[in-house]
């Protein structure tokens, strides 16, 4: 079940217990998951900044960012703000229900709702985007878009997902051995070489379609994602340096998280004809190492 509020100011949000009996929150703003626990007692799956902003036109430092229509500054380097306007915007919420043993929030938004930011053009493409999370045994994302308007749409999108690690410097990411990454740091292509290790800033764009394990050692645990129809997985550690520039992130905060994110970008964005459809997916999974 879940509670919503609403506070003063405007702010809304969902929080509710999982039939598990874990826990959850999530924001009209951005329809932004930034609690997620499965289990009681359990640590936290979902990494959220505690000195993260929550306030309009500020992306939320944790969670599940939603990127859209644009990732990072765009597939030509140019677009701000960066990981576009969704996560910006307040959705509406359109279902909360107990279904199936889990709690299912619906969410959309469409180009009437885009916040008024600048560097957005608000005469965009027509467009309908939905989301659907499944909190449960396992937390289900689903980020449904449809074109409705008469002209082709070009979008990248991602599911930026921040995780909760005991010790950074400990953890492997699995299931990216073999395929290839753009380095962000180096601007180089390179072949990813066994499990992804961290001992400085990692912020790499592989194209892979495996299901991805974070093993976190000290947690004793993995954390599994498996998607659907997403052509790239970003990882990315902000370590020392890059995290000492964030004021929304405590210096130390490099040390107990991890991006995992689930994404079409670059030459993988999605390209939709009038009414046309894409649905992106992400199920996270909490298992025994
Ligand atoms: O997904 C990795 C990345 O693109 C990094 O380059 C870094 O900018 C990160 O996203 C955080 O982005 P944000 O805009 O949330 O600070």
């Amino acid at each position: 079940m879940f509670e919503r509020t609403i506070d003063p100011d405007g702010w809304g949000r969902c929080q509710g217990i999982t039939s598990t009996g874990g826990r959850f929150t999530v924001h009209d703003h951005g329809a932004h998951i930034t609690e997620w626990t499965p289990t009681p007692g359990a640590e936290p799956v979902l990494w959220t900044s505690p000195t993260a902003r929550f306030a309009p036109n500020v992306g939320i430092r944790g969670g599940i960012p939603i990127c859209f229509p644009w990732f990072a500054n765009g597939r030509k380097d140019n677009k701000s703000p960066a990981h576009g306007f969704a996560r910006l915007a307040t959705w509406q919420l359109l279902e909360g229900v107990e279904r199936d043993g889990g709690t299912t929030l619906r969410w959309r938004l469409d180009e009437t709702m885009i916040p008024k930011l600048d560097g957005i053009d608000p005469e965009r493409n027509r467009f309908e985007l939905e989301v659907t999370q499944v909190f449960g045994a396992d937390l289900q994302v689903r980020l449904a878009l449809r074109n409705t308007d008469d002209v082709p749409l070009v979008v990248e999108e991602a599911l930026h997902t921040y995780l909760t690690v005991g010790d950074v410097r400990r953890v492997s990411v699995h299931g990216l051995a073999g395929t290839e990454y753009l380095d962000k740091l180096t601007k180089a292509y390179n072949t990813q070489i066994g499990p992804v290790g961290f001992d400085g800033e990692v912020d790499r764009i592989y194209w892979v379609k495996n299901p991805i394990e974070v093993h976190d050692p000290v947690l004793n645990r993995r954390l599994v994602l498996t998607t659907h129809r997403s052509d790239n997985t970003i990882v990315w550690n902000p370590w020392v340096d890059k995290t000492a520039e964030f004021a929304d992130m405590p210096d130390d905060a490099w040390q107990s998280m991890v991006c995992v994110e689930t994404a079409n970008v670059r030459d993988r964005a999605v390209h939709l004809n009038p009414g046309q459809s894409h649905e992106l997916s992400l199920t996270l999974t909490v298992a025994d190492l």
